[in-house]
This record gives C-alpha cells, structure tokens and sequence, in this order.
C-alpha cells in the first residue's frame, strides 16, 4: 500500500471536468466554483503548502506524503515517530514554520500512546529532500505534549498556528472527551496554548500568575479542530460541539469559552447544558450550529482568486459533507455559504495561486484531494 502511493498518475487527468467521480446535482451545478479532483489519498488529515508549490500531506495512519500537484508524485516522508490513530488519533497537523526558507523546520501533531495512556505531542524536524528525491525529516523532536496524557482515543484536537509576527506557536489540546479538564487550570486540555517556537510556554501568557499551567492562552474548549489568524492578527478557532453546539470563537486571552459549563447545544444523552448568556462569564461563540456542521479543518482566505471571499473563513464540514463559508466584519462573524460536496471535508487549504484545497476524510468519503477554482 505504502509503496503503490509512489508516483501514482494525476487523477485530474482522468476525473476533473464535466462531473467527475461524483455525480452533480443541480444545485452543485450552481457552485461559484469549479471542482477538479486532483489525487486520492487515505485518510488524509491536513496539508499544506512548500513555496515551490508541492504539498505536504498527513494520512491518519500515520505517514506523511509529499505531493506534488503538477505531475501527481506522492513521495513518503521518513522520520515521523509512530502515531496511535486508534479512534480519533491520528497524524494530525502539519504547518511550516514562518522561517521555513532558511530553517526547512516542519512542525506536525501526533496522537501517541505512553505507558498505557494516550495524548497529543507537538513535534518539529527539518525537511530534507536528497538528490535521489529520497524524503525525511531530520533531527525530529517532541516539543510538548498534552498533559495529562488519560485514557481514550478521542478529542486530541492537535491544530497549530503561528502568530502572524512569527514568534509564537499556537496549539490546541482537545478535552478528550472528559469534559471537565476544560476548566481545569493545571490541565491542558480543553485549552488554547501559546507556546514559543521551541515548545516551552511563552512568557506573559495571560493565566499563569493566577495558577493556570503557564502554557494557556484560553480555555473552556471541547474538540478544536481549526485555528487560524485573521489579516488583523486575530485569532479565530472552531470547535467540534456537543449535539448542536459546533462554534465559532474569536480567541482573546485568558477567557473562558464555557465548555462543559455552557454551550449552546446538548449532550448526546438529551441532558441540557445552559446556553450561553450574557453576564454569565463565559465568552459566547461568534457562530454556533444547530444542527451540526461538524468544523474539521479551518483557514482565512487571504487570496486574490476568489476576491469576492478575501478576508472570510473556511471551514471542511465532516457529518455535513460540506465546505462551508463564515463572513468576518472586524469582531463579528456570521454564516454565509454551506456548500454541499457530497463527501465528509477534513482539511480546507488556501493553495500559493489563492485555489481552495479541500482533503476529504477517507472512509466512506474516499480521501481525494480537490481543488476549486473560479467557474468560468
Ligand atoms: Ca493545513
Ligand atoms: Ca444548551
């Protein structure tokens, strides 16, 4: 299987145009944009893109590919420690540092087992392609971990920013789905963490003095998948919610975000959870659903391509099979676009030309890569 992935043919050439694999509707006919599929993976997980315009990918099991779009090669990326993709685990993020030209560092996520308990690791290595086209990461490193690592094989979260003046790292922990770490300020988990770039947490972070683990940035989070940085510098994060209660938040530091206390859906069970209030001390979302997008991957759109969304977000619908599109004014954020695409969306890319890249989860939902460019 791993070694078949090599230089297998662009599928573009045999599925883009005129329909594709999957049959149109007439309301995908109406899309503002074009759909071309552009190779197949696994489970793909996330991606993004080198300067030169070829892509790293991450498959669930555990490998990192890198693709690329003008001839289809998929080489396998040596040197990433073994991922636990039990459940929910995966090899989850991988984003280039902001000094990637001089540094060639890659960052990436992982979920992982240790002595019989489970938990994300950040992880860092330096990308090294050899004249042969043999590819690894070198020198690679756990940078931090989640703690506490616990039992389980879901809500790692994993996602990774970096500040837009290059100095911090972002990264999510997810509550695993034990609710109440979320509140709890020794725990990472349920948190937004603002780390320096080797891991350690970043001075002045806003909790610490107050006996929070001094990596937090924010906290009361369920299971957050995206995270991105706005034009303005703002932070922008999307969680996967109970039943009805997937959001949208602005982060800002040292807030609370309410999960499990408040939340605008319900558990599975049918028990309520108070919705958020105002005065109640817990940040409300900027958009909630109800029903439930299922947010997988998240990106502001900076591009010139499809001008008409500069400055909206992006977000992959896993259980709603769509693409969906959040309008940004300043601090408020509000929905405006939920295209079906007919197969559970994982990641959404912005590609170096301003192209939108989508990965689909794999599964029932194939694992293509898709491009979308303006419709004529
Ligand atoms: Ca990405
Ligand atoms: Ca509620």
């Amino acid at each position: 299987m791993r070694h078949s992935m090599m230089f297998s043919l662009p599928l573009a050439l045999i599925a883009c145009s005129g329909g594709g694999a999957n049959s149109q509707t007439a309301a995908s006919a109406e899309k503002p944009f074009k759909t071309s599929v552009i190779a197949d993976f696994e489970s793909p997980w996330a991606m993004t893109f080198l300067p030169d315009g070829r892509a790293l990918v991450t498959e669930k099991a555990g490998e990192m590919i890198l693709f690329d779009p003008k001839n289809g090669t998929k080489i396998p990326v040596g040197g990433i420690p073994q991922s636990d993709s039990a459940g929910q685990g995966a090899l989850m993020d991988v984003v280039l540092s902001p000094t990637f030209d001089d540094d060639k560092m890659v960052y990436f996520s992982f979920s992982e087992a240790r002595d019989g308990v489970k938990g994300v690791a950040l992880a860092k290595g330096r990308f090294n392609q050899a004249s042969d086209g043999a590819t690894k990461l070198d020198d690679v490193a756990v940078i931090f971990r989640a703690s506490p690592y616990v039992d389980g094989n879901g809500h790692y979260s994993g996602r990774i920013a970096f500040s837009p003046d290059g100095k911090y790292l972002f990264f999510t922990n997810g509550e695993r789905q034990k609710m109440d770490p979320a509140q709890d300020p020794k725990s990472t988990l349920g948190k937004v963490l603002r780390l320096n770039l080797d891991g350690t947490p970043a001075s002045g972070n806003p909790l610490a003095a107050k006996g929070f683990n001094p990596a937090i940035w924010s906290y009361g989070h369920r299971n957050l998948l995206g995270i991105a940085f706005d034009a303005d510098g703002r932070l922008w994060e999307q969680e996967m919610g109970p039943k009805g209660g997937d959001e949208v938040n602005l982060i800002k530091p040292g807030l609370n975000y309410g999960w499990p206390k408040v939340s605008n859906g319900s558990h599975y069970d049918g028990r309520d959870i108070p919705d958020h209030a105002a005065g109640d001390g817990y940040e409300a979302p900027k958009v909630s659903w109800n029903p439930v997008i299922s947010p997988g991957g998240l990106i502001y759109y900076s591009g010139d391509l499809f001008p008409q969304w500069k400055g909206s977000l992006f977000i992959g619908g896993l259980s709603s099979q769509s693409l969906v599109r959040v309008k940004l004014d300043g601090e408020t954020a509000s929905k405006a676009d939920q295209w079906d695409m007919g197969a559970r969306i994982r990641e959404v890319e912005q590609g170096p030309d301003g192209a939108l890249w989508l990965l689909e989860d794999g599964g029932k939902s194939q694992g293509r890569l898709l491009k979308l460019t303006p419709a004529a």
